[in-house]
C-alpha cells in the first residue's frame, strides 16, 4: 500500500479462541472507539486489531475514520477509530466524520475510551455520548499515568453514578483490554437501550415537555436525543423535515428559557453537562498529595522562553549528530559484509547478460538499499517514534508557535511540519489538525520541502560521508531558511487570516516501550517492503535502459538542465527522474549504475552538495503527490508541485552558478 497511514486498511486477524467456539454463528459486531483526542483510542485499536494507527502524544492524530477486524469467539467484530473530539455539537471536520458514524453508522456498542488523568473534561463528551442512548462501556485509560499524579478513581462508583459498565485500562500495557472486549461484545448482544443522564431544573422539564409532544411521531432516533439537539438549534436536524408545529413548540421553549437564563440555550445545556460531569467526577476520583514528578519539573526547563529553545536546539543537535554516526557506522559494517558476498555470486555460472541483470540489477538494487538507506532509516524511526510519545514534538510545536504564526499557521502547524522529517505523507494527511483550508495549503507545502527520510539518506549518505556532517548539516538550515521564506510569502500573498488560539501541551511522558518500537517498526516495515522492491526494479530497469542503447538519448536530451545548469554529469538526469518514485532512489541508482559506494570517484563535492540539495526540494515523490492529491484536490496538488519544481530548479542552478563563480 502507497499510502501508509491515517488510511483505511482492513486488517484480518485471528485470535487463538476462534478454534474453540467455531461453532458460535458467524455474527457481526460493530464497535466504535470514541473519545476525546489524545485519550489513547488508536493504542486500544491497535491492540485489538493489530493495526497501525498513528499514536503519539498530542491531540489530533486520527483524522479520519480507520476499520478493522478482528475474529473473536466466532464472531466477526468490526471495530471502527474515530478521530477524537471534544464535543458532538461543534462542528470541525473531525467531528463531523465522528459523529456522524456515530449517529448514522449504526456502532452495536460505543468504547468510549476516556483518559483517567483528564477525568472531569473527558466525561463532558461521555454524557453527551449517554444522550445518544446506545449501548456505551466505558474505557477508563491512562490509570498509570492518572496515579503517577496522585489520581485514585474509584472505576465502581463512576460505573454507578453513569448507568453503564466502566473498565479500567492501561491502553499501553494491554491491561484490562480483554475484560473492555468481552463486556463490549455483552452489551452488544443483549441491545439494551442505556437510561440517559438527566439534567437539572428548567431544563430538564423542558426537555421532558418536548419528548412527550416527540413520543407522538414515530422516530428512528431516541427522542430525549431529539429533544435535546432541537433546543440546541442543531444544524443536523434539517435532514429531519420536522413539522411546523413541532419547531414552533421548540422556538416557544427556546425563547423563555432564554429569557429566565438570560443566556443562549446552548450555553445553558452545556453548563449543565459541565455541572453534572464536574459531579461525577469529584465522587469517583480522590486526589493524593503526591511529589511533583521529575518529568513534571523538566518542563520547567522544556517549555521556558529562554532555557526552552536552547534545550530544543541542543536535542536535535544531538539527536541529528547521533543519528549520523550511528547511520555510518552502520552503513560501513553492512558494506564490509556484502563485499564479503559478492564474489560468491560473481562464480555462479550463468549466460553474461542475466548476470548483468541479476548482479548490477536486482542484487546491487537490494545491497545498495540495504547498506545506504537502512543504517539511516532505522535509528531515524525510532527517534521520531519517541519525540512523538514522550509529547516532545508538542513542546516544539509549541515553542515555534510564533514562528509558525509568522508563516500564517498555527503553532499546531509544526507537528505535520515535524512529522515531514519521517515520511511526507503522514505529514500532509496530519495537516487535518489544522482550521482552515489556507492553512492547510500552506503547511502541506512546507511540509513537502521538508527532507523525509529518503532524503535525508541522500543528504548524510552523500554529503554528510564524503564532505562531512557539517556541510550535511549546512543542507537542513538552508533548507528551513527556505522554507522560512516560502512561508512568509506564502503567508503574505495568499490572502486570509491566521487563527489565534492557543496549542495544548500534553503532559510529558516517558513512552511506552512496545507500542513506540511498534510504531517505529511498521514504518521500517514499510521502506523493506517498498521501498527496497522499488530500489531492485529501479536498478533492472535502469539495466536495462544501457542494454538498449536508450541511455545517451535522454541524457542528450536532459543535458541543457542537467549538465549547464544544475553542473552535475549526465548520468544524474535519468537517476533524478527515477528519484520521483523513491528518493533515495537516486542515491541508490547512481550506486548501483556506477558499480561503486565510493561517490567520490563519480561526483567532484560541488556536485554531491548541488545534487544533494536538489534532491531535497525537487518534486515531492509519488506517494507524497497523491496524498495532496487527495488532501487539496487536483488543482491545487498540481499548483504546489508545479511551485516545487521551479524553486528546486532555480535555487540549485543558482547555488551551483555561485559555487562556480567563488571557486573561480
Ligand atoms: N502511559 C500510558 N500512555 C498511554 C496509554 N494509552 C495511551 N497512551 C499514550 O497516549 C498517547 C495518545 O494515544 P493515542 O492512541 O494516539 O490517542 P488517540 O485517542 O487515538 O488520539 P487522537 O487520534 O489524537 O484522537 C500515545 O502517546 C500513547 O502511547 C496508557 O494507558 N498509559
Ligand atoms: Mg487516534
Amino acid at each position: 500500500m502507497l499510502l501508509v497511514e491515517g488510511l483505511q486498511i482492513r486488517y484480518m486477524l485471528t485470535t487463538s479462541s476462534e478454534k474453540a467456539d467455531s461453532h458460535i454463528l458467524n455474527r457481526e459486531i460493530t464497535i466504535a472507539l470514541a473519545g476525546n483526542p489524545n485519550a489513547g483510542k488508536s493504542v486500544v485499536f491497535n491492540q485489538l486489531t493489530g493495526g497501525n494507527q498513528i499514536i503519539g502524544n498530542w491531540p489530533g492524530k486520527t483524522v479520519e475514520r480507520t476499520e478493522g477486524w478482528i475474529r473473536y469467539r466466532g464472531r466477526r467484530i468490526r471495530i471502527v477509530d474515530l478521530p477524537g473530539i471534544y464535543s458532538l455539537s461543534t462542528y470541525t471536520e473531525e467531528e463531523l466524520i465522528a459523529r456522524e458514524f456515530i449517529i448514522s453508522g449504526t456502532p452495536d456498542v460505543i468504547i468510549n475510551v476516556i483518559d483517567a488523568s483528564l477525568l472531569e473534561r473527558s466525561l463532558f463528551l461521555t454524557l453527551q455520548l449517554l444522550e445518544m442512548e446506545k449501548p456505551l462501556v466505558l474505557a477508563v485509560n491512562q490509570l498509570d499515568v492518572a496515579e503517577s499524579k496522585g489520581l485514585k478513581t474509584d472505576i465502581n462508583t463512576l460505573s454507578k453514578l453513569l448507568g453503564v459498565p466502566a473498565i479500567g485500562i492501561i491502553a499501553t500495557k494491554g491491561t484490562g483490554l480483554n475484560r473492555l472486549l468481552t463486556t463490549a461484545i455483552e452489551l452488544a448482544e443483549k441491545k439494551e437501550r442505556i437510561t440517559p443522564p438527566t439534567y437539572g431544573g428548567e431544563i430538564e422539564q423542558s426537555i421532558q415537555e418536548l419528548v412527550r409532544t416527540l413520543n407522538e411521531f414515530h422516530q428512528e432516533y431516541p427522542t430525549r436525543w431529539l429533544a435535546i439537539k432541537l433546543l440546541e438549534k442543531d444544524e443536523w436536524l434539517k435532514n429531519l423535515n420536522l413539522s411546523k408545529d413541532i419547531l414552533n413548540q421548540v422556538e416557544e421553549i427556546r425563547e423563555e428559557l432564554e429569557r429566565t437564563h438570560k443566556e443562549p440555550i446552548e450555553v445553558v445545556i452545556s453548563s449543565e453537562r459541565y455541572a453534572l460531569a464536574s459531579r461525577i467526577a469529584r465522587n469517583s476520583q480522590f486526589y493524593e498529595k503526591k511529589k511533583k514528578t521529575i518529568l513534571q519539573n523538566l518542563d520547567t526547563i522544556l517549555l521556558h522562553p529562554v532555557l526552552g529553545y536552547a534545550s530544543m536546539l541542543t536535542f536535535l543537535f544531538v539527536g541529528f549528530i547521533v543519528l549520523f554516526k550511528i547511520g555510518a557506522i552502520g552503513s560501513s559494517l553492512l558494506e564490509h559484509l556484502f563485499s564479503k558476498l559478492e564474489p560468491l555470486i560473481i562464480r555462479i555460472p550463468i549466460p553474461e547478460t542475466f548476470r548483468h541483470l541479476l548482479w548490477d540489477g536486482i542484487l546491487s538494487g537490494f545491497i545498495s538499499g540495504v547498506t545506504i538507506a537502512l543504517p539511516y532509516i532505522l535509528p531515524f524511526y525510532v527517534f521520531l517514534s519517541f519525540l512523538e510519545n514522550s509529547g516532545y514534538l508538542a513542546r516544539i510545536a509549541f515553542l515555534t508557535d510564533s514562528i509558525m504564526h509568522k508563516l500564517g499557521l498555527h503553532g499546531k502547524g509544526a507537528i505535520p511540519i515535524i512529522m515531514g522529517y519521517g515520511c511526507n505523507v503522514p505529514a500532509v494527511l496530519g495537516t487535518r489538525i489544522l482550521e482552515s483550508r489556507r492553512e492547510r495549503i500552506i503547511a502541506s507545502f512546507l511540509s513537502t520541502l521538508i527532507p523525509c527520510s529518503a532524503r535525508t539518506v541522500v543528504i548524510l549518505g552523500l554529503v554528510g560521508v564524503f564532505l562531512g556532517v557539517k556541510w550535511a548539516l549546512l543542507i537542513y538550515l538552508l533548507d528551513l531558511i527556505i522554507i522560512y521564506i516560502a512561508g512568509l510569502l506564502m503567508n503574505r500573498y495568499y490572502p486570509g487570516e491566521t487563527p489565534g488560539l492557543i496549542m495544548e501541551v500534553p503532559d510529558l511522558r516517558i513512552p511506552v516501550l512496545k507500542p513506540t518500537l511498534r510504531q517505529a517498526w511498521f514504518r521500517i516495515k514499510e521502506f523493506l517492503y517498498i521501498a527496497l522492491p522499488y530500489m531492485m526494479l529501479g536498478s533492472v530497469a535502469l539495466e536495462l535502459l544501457e542494454l538498449l542503447g536508450w541511455f545517451s538519448s535522454i541524457n542528450r536530451a536532459l543535458s541543457p538542465v542537467i549538465e549547464y545548469w544544475l553542473g552535475l554529469p549526465p548520468i544524474t538526469g535519468i537517476v533524478l527522474i527515477f528519484g520521483m518514485l523513491r528518493k533515495e532512489l537516486t542515491l541508490i541508482l547512481l550506486s548501483t549504475f556506477s558499480g561503486t559506494t565510493n561517490f567520490s570517484l563519480i561526483l567532484n563535492p560541488r556536485q554531491m552538495f548541488v545534487f544533494s540539495f536538489f534532491v531535497t526540494l525537487y518534486v515531492p515523490c509519488l506517494a507524497t503527490i497523491v496524498a495532496l492529491k487527495k488532501e487539496l484536490g487536483n488543482i491545487t496538488a498540481s499548483i504546489l508541485v508545479i511551485m516545487e519544481i521551479i524553486l528546486s530548479l532555480l535555487l540549485a542552478g543558482l547555488l551551483n552558478q555561485f559555487w562556480i563563480y567563488i571557486a573561480r
